[in-house]
């Protein structure tokens, strides 16, 4: 049997990403803010209903170069959530700041706003939190809260491309957020990332930020990285864009049918929908509690037929090699679902066949 994976890249059909690059081919600009990088952007804006959008070469990028777009003084404090893709944290420790950890919701797994306060200190610069398999965070309390304590707040929206809240695209919210739009996500410019700018004068940086800091061709006013995305990747999206409707609609099949077959079962809990949220179905997670054979279990019986389910977020950002500094924090919501968390295969080539053949073997 072909193997089965966590999640597969939605690809157009070859002819129209051939159609899409031919003119590269006249025009010979490949990089650097061509005509595609520009198309995209602006297709963006209406498919995210946001301005202030910039492209980069991935996800980890836009967010690493839009932490350190604020300035914020070295050693400040970041709240953030440690039930995420490590990228996050590294953000804001490449950016010489501090990661503090606070506890995560059991219902979305998204940052305990409540929590946030008793973590502010006259160091805390900022709040990044993530959007976790596009559930969205407590939009409206981190607002609060950041107003009333003046930090900013910038959102890892790597997982909620398309999302919407109450009708308004996710990156309305924060004062900055990023989209990736790597293979393995909902949508993709095979290798991309996204940042959305709600404060006016930090965007009026990034692009030169994104390239060396350039400013013109002689003025280099920043220490920036190269972070921009290329045409090819900007092409893709193009295409990728045309048929995001239908990737929504594939993708909620999945959904549903894993859905009517995992409900109710004692031991597996499942996400539920958000109210006044649209899902992206970006991941399909289920947590294994209780249930007669652990995570571990599951995920081992599966791969022996060939089905790659995978622990995303384990180990949890503070049990990794790397963070050990801060292996004693407590935060005990965001290690029982780190313990127990297996997603399953989703994309939306997935049949429902296959979604069949992988809950009977969980159900077995
Ligand atoms: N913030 C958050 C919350 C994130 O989740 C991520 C990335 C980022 C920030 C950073 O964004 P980027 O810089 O990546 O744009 C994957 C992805 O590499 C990573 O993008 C993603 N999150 C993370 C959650 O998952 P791996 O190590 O699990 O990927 P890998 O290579 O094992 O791929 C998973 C499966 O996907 C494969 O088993 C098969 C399939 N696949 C993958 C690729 C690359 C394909 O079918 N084709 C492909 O080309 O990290």
């Amino acid at each position: 049997m072909n193997p089965i994976y966590v999640t597969r890249p939605s690809m157009p059909p070859f002819e129209e990403y051939i159609e899409e690059i031919r003119e590269l081919w006249q025009t010979k600009w490949i990089s650097n803010s061509g005509a595609k990088h520009k198309s995209f952007r602006t297709r963006l804006s209406e498919t995210l209903d946001a301005k202030n959008i910039s492209l980069f070469s991935n996800g980890h990028m836009a967010l690493e170069v839009a932490i350190g777009a604020f300035e914020f003084p070295q050693g400040g404090e970041v709240i953030t959530t440690a039930y995420t893709f490590c990228s996050t944290t590294h953000c804001i420790v490449r950016n010489n700041l501090t990661p503090v950890f606070c506890d995560i919701n059991e219902n979305d797994l998204t940052i305990n706003a409540e929590e946030i306060k008793r973590h502010i200190t006259e160091k805390t610069v900022a709040i990044v939190a993530t959007h976790v398999y596009g559930l969205v965070c407590n939009i409206k309390e981190i607002e609060k809260i950041a107003r009333q304590y003046n930090l900013k707040v910038i959102y890892d929206a790597a997982h909620a491309f398309g999302v919407t809240v109450g009708g308004k695209g996710i990156a309305n919210w924060g004062d900055a957020c990023m989209f990736s739009c790597h293979a393995t996500k909902v949508f993709n410019t095979v290798e991309g990332g996204i940042t959305v700018f709600n404060d006016d004068t930090v965007y009026s940086k990034i692009e030169s930020l994104i390239n060396f800091g350039f400013n013109g061709p002689e003025v280099v006013r920043f220490i920036g990285p190269n972070a921009r995305m290329n045409e090819f990747a900007a092409a893709m999206g193009l295409c990728n864009l045309r048929h995001f409707d239908e990737e929504l609609a594939k993708r909620k099949r999945v959904a549903d049918r894993y859905n009517e077959r995992l409900s109710d079962i004692k031991g597996i809990r499942l996400l539920q929908a958000q109210p006044n949220v649209t899902q992206n179905h970006s991941y399909y997670i289920a947590f294994f509690d209780g249930y007669s054979k652990s995570r571990d279990e599951i995920q081992k019986e599966l791969s022996q037929d060939n089905i790659f389910a995978r622990k995303y977020f384990y180990p949890m950002i503070t049990k990794l090699d790397c963070y050990r500094k801060y292996a004693h924090i407590q935060i005990p919501i965001t290690k029982k679902a780190s313990d127990t968390v297996l997603a399953l295969p989703m994309y939306a080539d997935l049949t429902v066949d296959d979604v069949d053949m992988i809950c009977d073997i969980i159900l077995r």
